[in-house]
């Protein structure tokens, strides 16, 4: 199994994460940003924009976060880390999956994005953003309210896609006046497997 990643800090780190939880096996592979990297044709043949993460598990090729957590969680059923078809709990795992990878992820990003450079493109980015994901730490912080979890009492992919989004926010001092979500982020991100897996690592 080959995990494609930057040199630098990148959302591999969560691919990584889950495959220490899980105990897996892998390689890393990492990718120069440009025409020799993420946009040669070789690399652009597992991943169609050169987006990183990209997995190679031996028997398929995946990209994009989200949809690698969950499928390596479907592959592993027995490790529990995301409600199977049958479960009661699925629907209710996916909303929130969803919520997290596609529309809270995008916004928690902006504050860390290193190639907008320019001042005043930055400042509309943030600004945007600081706006934007307000009711979002609203609706986690009601969501996990008396749980351990986003889903309850067990740790699943959710809570990989929301620590890491949230030390977007922690990033840019964000978490401050949320200290609820502030203590699962710093909690979460100490798990043995997130450390071991340098989910957080800068360079
Ligand atoms: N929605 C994608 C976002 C992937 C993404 O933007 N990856 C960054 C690194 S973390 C990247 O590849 N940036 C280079 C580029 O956009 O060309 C995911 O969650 O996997």
């Amino acid at each position: 199994m080959k995990l494609y990643r930057f040199v630098n800090y990148d959302r591999s780190g969560r691919i990584a994460w889950l495959l220490m939880e899980m105990g897996l096996p892998y390689n890393t592979e990492s990718i120069a940003y440009g025409p020799e990297g993420n946009f040669s044709a070789d690399y652009l043949a597992k991943s169609p924009v050169g987006k990183i993460p990209a997995l190679d598990t031996d028997d398929e090729v995946l990209f994009e976060t989200g949809a690698i957590l969950l499928r390596l969680a479907e592959l592993h059923p027995e490790h529990d880390l995301f409600p199977g078809p049958d479960s009661p709990q699925r629907a209710h795992a996916l909303n929130w999956l969803f919520l997290l990878t596609a529309s809270f992820d995008p916004v928690c990003f902006e504050f860390v994005r290193p190639d907008v450079t320019d001042p005043e493109e930055k400042a509309v980015c943030i600004h945007r953003s600081e706006r934007d994901v307000v009711r979002y730490l609203s609706a986690l912080d009601k969501q996990l309210a008396g749980k351990a979890f986003i889903l309850g009492d067990q740790f699943s992919i959710v809570d990989i896609q929301a620590t890491c989004s949230l030390m977007y926010c922690q990033a840019h001092g964000l978490l401050e006046d949320w200290p609820a979500l502030k203590s699962y982020a710093m909690r979460l991100a100490q798990r043995p497997a997130a450390v071991k897996a340098e989910t957080f690592r800068v360079g």
